[in-house]
């Protein structure tokens, strides 16, 4: 606690006037974008769970009145993630940030949308799942930590799930809202909309929002070239009651980017799209005991386009598309028992991943190359996930476990031969068995409440790992190629929280640790020769004996009156392969903290973030020490009654002394934004 508040004071008093710190706290405002939840889950009725997941509050207009919960209303569903306390975010540009849990990113993720799987068509990680959806489409994202996240499907990390937004049978009648916002910094334009309708007997709600900006400026006024986006996203949700105890619902997405920059990368994306519906059917009663039947199919398919024509000298232009088809279901039910509460549940997804590169020499007397960098690898997974929630005295037990099949299936010839040229022997199909199981204990003392967790867990390769086939990385100047032998990579997970509550004040300390054996990494095959002109080598996807991860965090909270609320976060990160070589993408020693105030009237924040030196890395990754970095920023918000009708202004700065900085998680450390200033207007017709 004192060393967050100390760097506090620091910035407040020695380099900035304390007064400015003083002038705002005066007009500051409650922000709870992020909200540990409380051991109630509400989908377990009233037995009391131990789910230390964390739920970060999306918050649309409609529930910005009712929570006045976010600090920019209208900023990216990447900017959510980011304030969550285990999520941080890849940057290759303004765009599509690629969310890493606990310091492992997306193939040792599970992310979903409402519990669907869908899977990016980018072998070059520019399309994670989050960038498909808007915040508009959101109602709140649940981020489960390591096995806590087996629900949703095999993982190492832990699960991303998005949960969409519905109006679910509330007697409201029609509503709308239109919002806008602008930021000046890159002249980021947002326009959206929503018009609802929902009584006890049917619902539907839609929604529609554009983003458009221009390239963005690092602090110091440096324009970042190719950063620029545009969006477009609109989403229906509908829901009809067929009976007191039958809902038939159904819900879909749509999603289009157009022209957009990834300044870090040597190539951009002129069109990344995505259709995305489900049906679900949703009993309360189901057969005898069991209750809160829901089951749900699904379907997705994303177009990912990927060139380097903006480009304006290359040493060979390419094209680079790639889809992603993705099919499923789940089938779950509850069974209360005394103190026990069992979730059961059936599901499975097929996939299906294609990727193809051109490459058009300069000289036009040569010829075309054309490879497939993901062959057309069909992936069927089927599982079974059970859980049991036991109410103890003063205290709670958890035991998951979930047990899946995958196989996967190399589709195209040309492909499969292409791989056929390092794995002589390679089939055409694989299963592969997949389990995890977990154990958590909670014990509740006066004002203090203990958690710990210890869990098994494991995963299949992704398709880039196994069967990617030359796909560049520019961080670390190597092409890489998959392994379609390469073993299950397995967890073991260790976590504990300790929380203490006194009158205004918490406090909790806590950790994770993971051991992971057959760390999947690429390693240098000096044997191979490079694909890509300037590339530094060839990686080849391998198992590492083990590696170890763990992560360590103190966040507080103190109520100092009922309108003025202060936080603090500090958080430490350390991740060693077998060798004792540093792994990428290991976040340094980071901080955050935070002033809100909130009245009826009036909402503003003060926040600090920053973090100390990188002095962890990995050069082979083609990693360099982070500086170090601080940066304020502040909002302010307020609602005016206009009749019936509510109008919700909001203002702020960002970065407020327009530091030019990287963090450790930015791509080639290309520098994030510089001073913006923003503002948010919401309409909203009741
Ligand atoms: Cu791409």
């Amino acid at each position: 606690m004192k060393l967050t508040y100390s760097f506090g004071a620091r910035i407040g008093g020695s380099k900035y006037p304390v007064y400015l710190l003083f002038l705002f706290i005066t007009l500051l405002y409650q922000q709870n974008v992020q909200a540990q939840q409380p051991i109630t889950d509400p989908t377990l009725d009233s037995i009391l769970t131990i789910d230390l997941k964390e739920v970060i509050v999306i918050s649309s207009f409609k529930k910005s009145m009712e929570h006045k919960a976010q600090s920019k209303p209208l900023s990216t569903l990447d900017q959510y993630l980011e304030s969550s306390k285990k999520v941080t975010m890849i940057k290759r540009g303004a765009y599509a940030w690629d969310p890493m849990l606990n310091d492992m990113g997306s193939e040792r993720l599970s992310i979903t949308i409402d519990g669907m799987r869908i899977f990016g068509a980018c072998t070059d990680k520019m399309d994670p799942i989050t960038s498909y959806v808007d915040v508009s489409n959101l109602s709140d994202v649940q981020v489960n930590s390591g096995q806590q996240g087996a629900r949703h499907g095999n993982t190492i990390a832990g699960a991303i799930d998005m949960r969409l937004e519905k109006s679910n049978f509330k007697p409201t009648g029609w509503t709308a809202t239109v919002e806008t916002g602008y930021e000046t910094n890159n002249a980021s334009r947002i326009v959206g909309g929503e018009l609802n309708f929902s009584d006890e007997r049917f619902y539907l709600d839609t929604d529609i929002i554009h983003r458009k900006a221009e390239n963005y400026f690092a602090g110091g006024g440096e324009e970042v070239a190719f950063s620029q986006y545009e969006k477009y996203n609109l989403s229906a949700n509908a829901g009809y009651q067929v009976s007191k105890n039958q809902k038939l619902l159904a819900s879909f997405i749509f999603d289009e980017a157009h022209d957009v920059g990834y300044p870090a990368l040597p190539m951009d994306v002129s069109l990344a799209r995505a259709f995305i519906g489900s049906i679900s059917w949703i009993q309360t009663e189901f057969i005898g005991e069991l209750t809160h039947w829901e089951t749900k199919l699904y379907a997705n398919t994303i177009t990912h386009v990927m060139d380097d024509s903006k480009r304006p000298e290359v040493p060979i232009r390419m094209d680079m598309p790639g889809w992603s088809d993705t099919y499923g279901f789940y089938s779950q039910a509850k069974l209360t028992l005394d103190n026990h509460a069992f979730l059961g549940k059936i599901d499975g997804f097929y996939n299906r991943s294609l990727a193809e590169m051109t490459m058009h020499p300069n000289d036009p007397n040569k010829q075309e190359m054309f490879m497939l960098t993901w062959p057309d690898v069909h992936t069927l997974n089927y599982g079974f996930y059970l859980e049991d929630n036991v109410n103890l005295k003063e205290g709670a037990l958890k035991v998951s476990t979930r047990f899946a099949l995958q196989s996967f299936n190399v589709t195209d010839d040309f492909g499969l031969n292409s791989l056929k040229i390092f794995y002589p022997d390679l089939e055409r199909r694989q299963t592969r068995t997949l389990k995890s199981v977990s154990v958590h204990y909670q014990k509740n003392f006066k004002k203090l409440q203990l958690n710990l967790g210890i869990a098994y867990g494991d995963r299949a390769p992704s398709v880039s790992e196994g069967f990617g086939f030359y796909l560049f990385n520019s961080f670390d100047n190597h092409d890489y190629i998959g392994d379609p032998e390469l073993k299950n990579e397995k967890v073991l997970e260790g976590n504990f929280k300790i929380g203490y509550a006194l009158k205004g004040f918490t406090i909790g300390f806590e950790g994770n640790y993971f051991h992971t054996r057959d760390y999947i990494i690429g390693e240098i095959d000096s044997n191979l020769s490079v694909m890509t002109i300037g590339a530094d080598g060839v990686k080849v996807y391998t198992n590492l004996s083990y590696a170890n991860l763990y992560n360590l965090s103190v966040d507080m909270d103190y109520k100092i009156t009922t309108e003025l609320d202060w936080s603090g976060l500090v958080t430490y990160h350390r991740g060693t392969d077998h060798n004792g070589r540093n792994l990428p993408f290991i976040s340094p020693f980071t901080y955050r903290t935070q002033l809100t105030y909130d009245d009826e009237h009036f909402s503003g924040t003060l926040s600090l973030t920053g973090a100390l030196d990188q002095t962890k890395f990995n050069p082979g990754f083609g990693e360099d020490r982070t500086q170090a970095y601080a940066i304020l920023s502040l909002s302010l918000g307020k609602t005016f009654s206009l009749g019936k009708n509510d109008l919700y202004a909001k203002v702020g700065l960002e970065n407020l002394f327009d530091t030019y900085y990287s963090t450790y998680s930015d791509w080639n450390n290309i520098p994030r934004m510089g001073r913006n200033f923003f503002m948010t207007l919401s309409y909203a017709i009741n």
